[in-house]
């Protein structure tokens, strides 16, 4: 087994990262940009170095600088976490090529996967099943052909897009030509490369994502789904384990369809296999992502599978610690994103230091996180600073304890999506488990939650008045915390009284 390794990442996946190798008594190497100077993740680790410069190109994508600080401290292995150097095939070639062991799949699966087209052959190659659509790039002629033959409505995809940018869908012969060339237009300016896809377009999908791990000997398991279908504009916002849209049967057949990509593709260590699921029942095969996920804790809390011991166990040669066989999905995992934003401001990241950070506990609670009180929220980075986690016995079960949990959590001196959360987990379409990718565009408009804020008297809907409560909490706390704060300043009281809607409690400074 590995002695000690470097954690390439910063953040809450840092310190999740961190935790895993001191269970498994391996030592952790931790490095930091100038404005992570103050991070949680330095703490944890056994060695700490800093990377001079602030930027990500300077320090967490500086490739040479990295492995530098890998001989440095004489690492046997890399985790990348998610994001930066994760999916980068020519890092995970390079640290092999100087014996060190990338915690990942191999340099190839990175490349083929990360690919479009190359990704699309090994699925038909697999026959799993793709949405019916172009085979590469097409011209305006192929396009009108194809859309006569797969009908409308159908969607342009830049081959070298992602994110959600690129994308255009088209509902009539009439709009072809025209949103072809404006697709085209903005895949040249963003990506450099105005190579177009035509798809069939799926109304109103599921976002179903299959997690899968494989070992250097062969074998691969998945560990079920996870439903994230939850997002606003390509960023997803909650994520749960099992998906409420799935049967048994349907769960085995994407599975074993997971497992079978992912064994064509030559794959180990732990990888994710993306499927849009229609209104029919239907799944298709939309990417496989090659890295651990953000929202792997469900999955981790359902299957009772540490992913990362199991991503540094077959790293090191080992086989899967489980078989598919002893895989036993139980219980219901949710996982809310709690980022630094103002959700009453279209989501701009919020800048500020914590200035009271008192986080939720307690049964069924797990808190992956980056953040204390005191913390500057650094700007450089992305504005995630906590996944909120909640474990119950059935869906039903996991909403309240998440309910219970984001109504203790309490986070001042910055906006977070806290609030937000409140009222997303009260919502009936969610707390019904019949929703789709559509769910925030259509329930938490940017325009009603701005009306909502200007005359909140006025909108009579369940939507604005859950927001204008949560909001109202939010900003009550927050002025009843400074000016308790304040008072017991003035009388040197070395307890802070912190007010909670009616009740009162006694908290220690
Ligand atoms: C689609 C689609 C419907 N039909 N493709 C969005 C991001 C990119 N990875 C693919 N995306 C979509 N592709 C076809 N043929 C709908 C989406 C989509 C989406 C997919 C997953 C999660 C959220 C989404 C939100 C909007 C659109």
């Amino acid at each position: 087994m590995f002695k000690r390794i470097l954690v390439a990442n910063r953040g809450e996946i840092a310190v999740r990262i961190i935790r895993t190798c001191r269970e498994m008594g391996i030592e952790s190497v931790a490095i930091y940009s100038e404005a992570d100077a103050n991070a949680l993740h330095i703490v944890l680790a056994n060695f700490a170095e800093e990377l001079p410069g602030a930027t990500p190109a300077e320090t967490y994508l500086n490739i040479p600088l990295i492995l530098s600080i890998c001989k440095k401290f004489k690492v046997d292995a890399v985790h990348p976490g998610y994001g930066f150097l994760s999916e980068n095939p020519a890092f995970a070639q390079a640290c092999s090529d100087n014996g060190i062991t990338f915690i990942g799949p191999s340099p190839q699966a990175i490349l083929d996967l990360g690919n479009k087209v190359k990704a699309k052959e090994i699925a038909r190659s697999a026959n799993i099943p793709l949405i019916p659509g172009s085979d590469g790039p097409v011209d305006e002629a192929q396009a009108v052909e194809l859309a006569r033959e797969i009908g409308f409505p159908i969607i342009f995809k830049a081959a070298a897009g992602g994110g959600g940018r690129g994308m255009r869908v088209v509902r009539k012969m009439d709009d072809l030509a025209r949103l072809l060339q404006s697709c085209k237009n903005e895949a040249r300016g963003a990506f450099g490369d105005d190579s177009i896809f035509i798809e069939r377009y799926v109304e109103q999908p599921k976002h179903i994502e299959f997690q899968v791990m494989g070992d250097r000997h062969g074998n691969v398991i998945h560990l079920g789904e996870r439903d994230c279908s939850i997002q606003r504009r390509h960023q997803k916002l909650i994520e749960e384990a099992p998906s409420p849209a799935l049967t048994p049967e349907l769960r085995e057949e994407m599975g074993s369809v997971a497992v079978r990509l992912a064994k064509a593709a030559g794959y180990y260590n732990a990888g994710t296999v993306e499927f849009l699921l229609d209104k029919q029942g239907r799944y298709y095969f939309m990417e496989m992502n090659t890295r651990l996920q953000v929202e792997h804790p469900v999955t981790e809390l359902v299957s009772f599978v540490d992913l990362v011991r199991e991503q540094i166990r077959v790293a090191a040669g080992m086989p899967l610690s489980v078989k598919q066989e002893d895989v036993q999905l139980r219980g219901w995992a949710i996982e809310a994103r709690i980022n630094a934003e103002d959700p009453l401001k279209g989501f701009v990241p919020a800048l500020g230091r914590i200035n009271r950070y008192i986080p939720p506990a307690g049964g069924g609670v797990r808190l992956d996180s980056c953040a204390y009180e005191g913390f500057t929220i650094p700007s450089h980075y992305d504005s995630m600073v906590a996944k909120l986690i909640c474990y119950g016995r059935d869906r039903e079960d996991a909403i309240l304890k998440m309910r219970r949990a984001l109504s203790e959590y309490i986070i001042t001196g910055v906006r977070t999506t806290i609030p937000f959360h409140r009222y997303v987990f009260e919502h009936p379409v969610f707390t019904g488990g019949d929703f789709h990718t559509g769910f925030i565009e259509e329930h938490f408009s940017d325009e009603s939650v701005a009306n909502m804020v200007r005359s909140p008297g006025e909108h009579a809907n369940i939507e604005h008045i859950a927001l204008a409560a949560a909001l109202e909490y939010f900003l009550e706390r927050t002025a009843l915390i400074k000016s308790n704060q304040a008072a017991d300043r003035e009388a040197g009281r070395r307890w802070s009284i912190v007010g909670r809607l009616g009740a009162t409690s006694y908290l220690p400074r």
